[in-house]
């Protein structure tokens, strides 16, 4: 398929409150700079959770870490469209490593929203499950809406990943902000993943 199919676009929050609904597990779900996390935030407080601060595009790489050091676990990296953009090359990696528990969502709102909506190349065609495939990661796929996002993740979550989950979101701020002190995630998260 190519062009960004017409999928519907929902929101964030909804999307993620969704997802944490369906963790029953013990799932580490690693969450990008500002938005993503501030939603995962407002979904409860998950030891599992990592909320990551300042390093844009490096969700991805550290759920591989997790996903990697812990493979009994499922592992979860929520991205922005932006964050993932800056980190393309990561995707290459994950289809090389093939890490068997690791899904990766992206919240696609065509914008670097928190720095001001600047729009990203997505509001211009660049199709990120698309991309993903062409890295190597085959079981990439937009959802159609709510239910397929739901369907989607249900599968990624049974199946032999890795797998992307691209959503389109609307342009709706994050719900709260993350508490900000990195040695608190930290430990919160060590002692969550039982390596603490
Ligand atoms: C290397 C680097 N460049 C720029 C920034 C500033 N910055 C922080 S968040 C952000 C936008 C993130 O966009 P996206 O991942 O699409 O998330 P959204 O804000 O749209 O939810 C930018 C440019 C940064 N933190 N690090």
């Amino acid at each position: 398929m190519t062009g960004i199919p017409n999928t519907k676009r929902m929101n964030r929050f909804d999307l993620t409150q969704r997802l944490v609904a369906r963790l029953h597990n013990d799932e580490a779900v690693v969450a990008g700079i500002g938005n993503t996390n501030f939603d995962l935030w407002a979904t409860g407080r998950r030891p599992q959770n990592f909320y990551m601060l300042g390093s844009m595009g490096l969700a991805c790489p550290i759920a591989l870490g997790v996903a990697l050091a812990q493979p009994q676990r499922r592992v979860i990296a929520l991205e922005g469209d932006g964050s993932l953009l800056m980190q393309l090359g990561s995707l290459t990696t994950i289809a090389m490593l093939k890490p068997a528990n690791l899904t990766i969502v992206v919240m696609d709102n065509s914008a670097y929203q928190i720095t001001g909506a600047q729009p990203t190349t997505t509001a211009h065609g660049a199709d990120l499950a698309a991309i993903a495939r062409g890295a190597g990661l085959a079981n990439s796929n937009w959802a159609d809406d709510e239910a397929d996002f739901e369907q989607l993740l249900d599968a990624a979550l049974a199946q032999v990943g890795p797998n992307l989950i691209a959503a389109r979101i609307d342009s709706k701020p994050a719900t709260a902000t993350t508490e900000r002190d990195p040695f608190v995630i930290r430990d919160r998260f060590m002692r969550g993943l039982g390596v603490r």
